[in-house]
């Protein structure tokens, strides 16, 4: 048991943990230079790069289990078991990665170069970003399985002003509200996520070392960060998606620590799970 009832806490106050994943630095370092290597990027010629912001689909992949047992452990104990992940193998359209199987990490990587590196740095506000929820591919409802959590893993040491994500923590339960008042569903696009920026207060810049993650309470709404470090900001993003949608009976006994985090932005309102037939979903299995 790696959930301790102090990161529990932290869970439930805050909405996101920070863990050392395990990964070893040596594949760290591997899988960050080979992909570097793939898009033509060299250090001593960072003058002549023109992209700012990139997104990658998988190229190598391994079982998360292998490569960071205890982030695993962890992750499988925040949804309440293992046998509660989705195994299929989900493909999407997407810029980014265009298959999602939650049993996997890859270098399906979001390089942040230089993005805003003309402009001064802008501390984490509401105004000036690209706050969103990930999650492109489905209908969003309260309970929706796909997307049950962000996890941020940096792949490249981040410091201040490096490009680190920025996220809201006072987001989740005004996203929460907003699927409440939508209980028929809401389509990613029509998400009004700055205006729900707008109503935020308490912003952070996400720092680390590489290999540490960040389990992130799905409703957290989060937004790239200007880089003025000259270095590549190396981060993946894979979702975990469940098999069924989160229980938020507020009768049930057992809820994960997911599941108490969500009933905790309801504040144990009432909520009716939506048809099967209303979850729209964008996207198909593969295997
Ligand atoms: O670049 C980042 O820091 C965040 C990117 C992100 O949130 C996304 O691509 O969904
Ligand atoms: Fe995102």
């Amino acid at each position: 048991m790696l959930l301790t009832s102090e990161l529990e806490n932290t869970f439930l106050k805050r909405g996101f943990l920070k863990f050392e994943s395990g990964l070893d630095s040596e594949l760290i370092k591997q899988w960050r230079d080979e992909a570097l290597e793939r898009i033509g990027y060299r250090r001593e010629r960072e003058e002549e790069w023109s992209i700012d912001l990139l997104w990658m689909d998988h190229h190598r992949k391994a079982l998360v289990s292998e490569i960071a047992p205890d982030a695993w452990t962890l992750l499988t104990e925040i949804v309440g078991g293992e046998e509660k992940i989705e195994k299929q193998t989900m493909g999407i359209e997407s810029k980014h990665f265009t298959t999602i199987n939650s049993f996997y990490w890859s270098d399906s990587f979001i390089i942040n170069f230089q993005y805003g590196k003309e402009k001064p740095w802008q501390h984490p506000q509401s105004q000036g970003f690209n706050w969103h929820v990930d999650g492109s591919y489905f209908r969003h409802f309260l309970d929706s399985r796909e997307q049950a959590l962000l996890v941020i893993i940096l792949w490249s040491n981040v410091e201040t002003k490096h490009g680190g994500t920025f996220i809201a923590e006072d987001s989740p339960n005004l996203i929460a509200e907003t699927l409440m008042e939508n209980p028929q569903g809401i389509d990613p696009s029509e998400f009004d996520f700055q205006n729900i920026a707008d109503q935020c207060k308490n912003f952070i810049e996400i720092t680390g070392n590489a290999g540490d993650m960040f389990i992130i309470h799905p409703f957290m709404l989060h937004a790239s960060s200007q880089n003025h470090s000259q270095i590549p900001r190396v981060i993946s993003n894979p979702p975990i998606i469940l098999k069924e949608p989160l229980n938020l009976d507020p009768d049930s006994v057992n809820h994960s620590l997911l599941e108490k985090a969500t009933l905790n932005y309801i504040q144990g309102r009432n909520w009716v799970q939506p048809k099967p037939e209303k979850r729209s979903s964008y996207w198909w299995v593969i295997d």
